[in-house]
């Protein structure tokens, strides 16, 4: 794993796991890896895909039996995300198999067709495995379960492989109305497209592309309008997830999709992977017409009254809290952002930030799943320790769903990350979709909302974690303003009550 690149190591402890734990303590003696150690492996692989996330080649490693299963939800995001991650299981000699021997399961393919298993028996048998994005390698490990020595490692570290995007050239003439639409992790590319066609950049918060002047913040609200209606060429990269005013446009037979490849596992068209995404206009140039004027002049306007609108409500909204996060962030700052209003909230808010001011903004839309995120956020920061400020942005369910990733044991590496945890006491997603509808109400929180009343300050405080609770916007920049270091926890209290109606009055704005 050395010298496939491998510089993080998380740790989860067992027994049939050791020879590798003791190797990985020795290989961090040696200065070649960091370890982690993390005592759920749920929380574990998260930790390990928010180090990879940021660019590290990191390994997970865990015992037998259940531990392993606990893995699969991080190994799904990363292999739906195209996250490269290394999961490694420790499991019985290939004898004792099928003889009902204790935490004996069938580990071999246990991930299912999306990641096959490599079975090792000896060390050969990894091949070049470890070449692979995201690898599951199950290791057979027999007594003793304990080093006879400790392992001065003799190996030379690789490099850490960078995973590059498909090439791919498609040229565009500039006549049809034509949107960038840029999903999780499109990257500039999607930026520098819609600049250099004149066309308005709809830009999710994770793209990675929501920079400059093309940037169209209110897009999920536009897309419904009439400029929506209006156009006729949408191109995409990356990877959409969050809105369904997107997912309409792409249906619609009088849009014209370009489909860029996207990194991931659904992706199909065999495009060469050795170079980056690259689309560029005709060379007869930009268009010339009013069409990205118009956009951008909607765009103003209804984000002057979207403004307006949350400064007249009496109590603090989730959007504004968006808000303030994302002015917290300094350029070069790094954000992790929970899946369901959060990231939804995020789109909407974020300001407009200048080229070359980027922020990296960190989500899980392989699966969109509200789980791990904490743990990613530690991951990620960890893994990006020159971030000029490091944040993440949750919702209350999606921070209790990923508690242990509190559980930082003493001595384990800890990054500077403000966690800001939006408690409605519940979700509130499922209120402004069809679940939501009056007719179900009688039913709503006891099936979708899962109100929970847990005393966050409490949960902090059992895992030593610094915890604020503030339920205005002054207390909120004032808690953004001054970090302590290390993790801390920004509670922010907000309605759920009113979600529904709220977010039905932002949608009658537009024009
Ligand atoms: C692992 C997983 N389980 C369930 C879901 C379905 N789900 C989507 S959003 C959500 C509620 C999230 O609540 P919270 O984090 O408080 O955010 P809010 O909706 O209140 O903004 C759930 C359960 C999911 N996405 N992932
Ligand atoms: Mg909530």
């Amino acid at each position: 794993m050395v010298e496939a690149g491998v510089t993080e190591v998380v740790v989860a402890p067992g027994s049939r796991n050791a020879p590798l734990a003791f190797a990985a303590y020795d290989a961090a003696a040696a200065g070649l890896v960091r370890l982690h150690a993390r005592l759920d492996e749920r929380t574990a692989g998260f930790l390990a895909l928010g180090l990879a996330k940021t660019g590290s080649r990191a390994a997970v490693l865990c015992t037998s039996g259940t531990a392993v299963a606990n893995l699969h939800p991080a190994v799904l995001e990363a292999v739906h995300a195209d996250v490269p991650l290394v999961a490694v299981t420790a499991d019985r000699p290939g004898r004792l198999r099928g003889t009902g021997a204790n935490q004996t399961t069938d580990q071999v393919g246990v991930f299912g067709p999306l990641l096959p298993t490599v079975d090792v028996a000896a060390p050969d048998d990894v091949g070049d495995a470890l070449l692979t994005r995201t690898v599951h390698l199950n290791v057979q490990l027999d007594d003793p379960l304990v080093p006879e020595d400790t392992w001065r490692p003799d190996v030379t570290p690789g490099p850490t492989p960078r995973w590059v995007r498909p090439a791919v050239v498609v040229t565009l003439d500039p006549g049809p109305r034509t949107v960038v639409v840029a999903g999780d992790d499109a990257g500039p590319p999607a930026r520098v497209l819609a600049q250099d066609g004149g066309w308005p950049l709809l830009a999710e918060p994770s793209s990675g592309s929501r920079t400059g002047d093309h940037a169209i913040r209110t897009y999920r609200l536009l897309l419904d309008g009439e400029l929506g209606q209006r156009v006729e060429r949408a191109v995409v990269c990356g990877h959409p997830t969050l809105s369904r005013p997107v997912s309409r446009l792409l249906a619609r037979d009088d849009v014209h999709v370009v489909d860029t490849p996207t990194r991931g596992a659904w992706t199909t068209r065999p495009f060469p992977v050795d170079d980056r995404l690259v689309v560029v206009p005709s060379a007869s140039g930009r268009d010339e017409t009013s069409w990205f004027e118009d956009w951008k002049a909607a765009d103003r306007s209804l984000s002057h009254r979207l403004d307006a609108l949350l400064a007249a409500e009496p109590d603090l909204t989730p959007y504004e809290v968006a808000g303030a996060v994302s002015r917290a962030l300094s350029p070069g700052g790094l954000l992790v952002v929970g899946a369901s209003n959060p990231v939804r909230d995020l789109d909407l808010m974020v300001p407009r930030y200048d080229v070359g001011a980027r922020r990296k903004v960190v989500a899980n839309r392989g699966l969109s799943g509200i789980d791990g995120t904490v743990s990613t956020a530690i991951g990620a920061a960890l893994g990006r320790p020159r971030s000029t400020r490091a944040l993440a942005l949750v919702g209350d369910v999606t921070f209790l769903h990923d508690m242990t990733g509190l559980v930082r044991g003493p001595g384990q590496p800890e990054p500077d990350l403000t966690i800001v945890v939006v408690n409605d006491d519940g979700g509130s997603i499922f209120a402004t979709l069809e679940q939501g509808a009056p007719e179900h109400a009688d039913r709503y929180d006891a099936l979708f909302g899962t109100p929970h009343g847990t005393d966050l300050a409490s949960l902090c405080a059992a895992t030593r974690t610094p915890h604020l609770r503030v339920s205005s916007l002054p207390e909120l920049e004032q808690a953004l303003a001054s970090p302590n270091g290390g993790v801390e926890v920004v509670e922010v209290t907000c309605r759920r009550d009113n979600r529904r109606d709220l977010d039905a009055r932002i949608r009658a704005l537009r024009p």
